[in-house]
């Protein structure tokens, strides 16, 4: 059997003194936070299209990535990369990947062709999912990259590329039921407009949605009972994506009535491009009982766009550690590494070195707000901070019995002011202390 990564036999935990790169500082599995194994809290997955497909090719300059299935073509590389796929997850010690139908196997010159490819490397891919315990934790299917979907897919103005993308999705499906995904993703691709002068809103909208429905009815009648997730961007590829962000796409799912089917799939640094932190979005997504799943990575703030960098920020790891914890964990959705190297990390062993700095960069998140947690830190402040609705005329507010007519009588003697300090500085500075 081939190996792909000889140079790296399995990656353990050998704690923060530790100088060999090819080790986590503290991504220790089984090892107990809040009661629960590192690895049920963080149930990271490897995306397939950065770590397997990625050619480094960009704007400016031809594929460079060395791979260790270079070389091969057609089916055969697709099956290459299914062999050194399964190889790197377990050498990496990760149990969940996540791809798109594009990704695992290459287009026929029709439908029915492409899905005959896509058939027989599904199977290869459970033989391995078997042997090896690694799981699904989506997938989703690819209606961008395909000059058909030049104007979008489900909101094409072409009702012929609405209905291949609408047999994509089923077969999607389909395989998503075969392999046990635990969750399935619609990322808007290029659903979303250049120019208003040449698009129907209200019809793209309205087809975007019957898109959805079909999907999750579909669902129902094959029973696929894994999560649907919406993963929310602003821009990029189109000028604006209709799935903005998560305060947006809330909308979308109350206004079509999709909202008890649908959580969020929460990316970092589609966050940052729609100018919210990604805490933002998962608080914004938790509040309302929508937090699914998360595409762990970074943008860089230099740069205005899509940079999909490992993350290894500890304030945002931190951070969107917390609101994992508060939401009472993301299982069935987990951590994607929606992450790719740069471009000058051609090497294969790069791959590894970007995961393990992804790992360790959230289980030391993880570590520390759970801390931050068990002291209350800003849970105390937060609940002093509104205590005043926790008594007189605040409990009348939130309890409505206040009227526009009993809180004017109940404010026009009186001097009402701001003095109380929302102790900003004293906040971050907590926080300092306890990274
Ligand atoms: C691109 C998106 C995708 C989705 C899956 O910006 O992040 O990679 O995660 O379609």
């Amino acid at each position: 059997m081939t190996t792909y990564f000889p140079e790296v036999t399995r990656v353990a935990y050998e704690g923060k003194r530790s100088d060999n790169p090819l080790s986590f500082k503290h991504y220790n599995p089984d090892e107990l936070v809040l009661g629960k194994p590192m690895k049920e809290h963080l149930r990271f997955s490897v995306a397939y299209w950065h770590t397997f497909t990625l050619s480094g090719a960009d704007p400016f300059g031809l594929p460079n990535m060395i791979r260790p299935w270079d070389g091969a073509t057609g089916m055969d590389l697709a099956k290459r990369r299914v062999e050194a796929a399964f190889e790197f997850m377990t050498k990496l010690g990760v149990e969940y990947f996540c791809f798109h139908d594009r990704d695992i196997a290459p287009e026929g010159d029709t439908l029915r062709e492409t899905n005959r490819n896509l058939d027989e490397i599904v199977a290869l891919i459970k033989e391995y999912m078997q042997s090896t315990g690694i799981k699904l934790l989506w997938n989703t299917q690819n209606l961008f990259s395909n000059p058909r979907f030049a104007h979008g897919a489900a909101t094409a103005p072409d009702a012929e590329v609405f209905a291949y993308a609408a047999a994509q999705v089923k077969k999607s499906l389909e395989i998503a039921k075969e392999l046990g995904a635990e969750n399935y993703v619609f990322w808007g691709g290029r659903e979303g407009y250049e120019t208003l002068l040449n698009t129907d809103l209200k019809l793209e909208l309205d087809n975007y949605a019957r898109l959805l429905r079909m999907a999750v009815d579909y669902a129902d009648e094959i029973g696929f009972t894994g999560q649907f997730l919406i993963e929310p961007k602003p821009k990029e590829p189109t000028k604006h994506q209709y799935d903005f962000d998560v305060q947006s796409g809330l909308a979308f799912l109350y206004h079509y009535g999709l909202k008890d089917r649908f959580k969020f799939n929460i990316e970092a640094n589609h966050a940052t491009l729609a100018g919210h932190t990604f805490q933002h979005e998962l608080r914004f997504a938790r509040i309302h009982g929508l937090l699914g799943s998360v595409d762990a990575n970074q943008g860089d703030p230099l740069l205005g766009w899509d940079t999909d960098e490992f993350p290894t920020n500890l304030y945002e790891t931190t951070l969107a550690m917390y609101e994992v914890l508060l939401n009472g964990g993301l299982a069935p959705g987990g951590l994607n590494f929606d992450a790719k190297v740069r471009r000058a990390s051609m090497t294969p062993i790069d791959l590894f070195y970007g995961h393990i700095a992804g790992m360790d960069s959230f289980a030391r998140g993880l570590k520390v707000a759970a801390k931050l947690l068990q002291d209350r830190v800003f849970e105390r402040e937060i609940e002093e901070r509104y205590e005043s609705y926790r008594a007189g005329i605040g409990k009348d507010i939130v309890e409505g019995r206040a009227t526009l007519q009993t809180l004017e009588s109940y404010v026009l003697d009186k001097r009402v002011t701001a003095t109380r300090s929302g102790r900003q500085e004293v906040l971050l500075a907590k926080l300092n202390q306890y990274l």
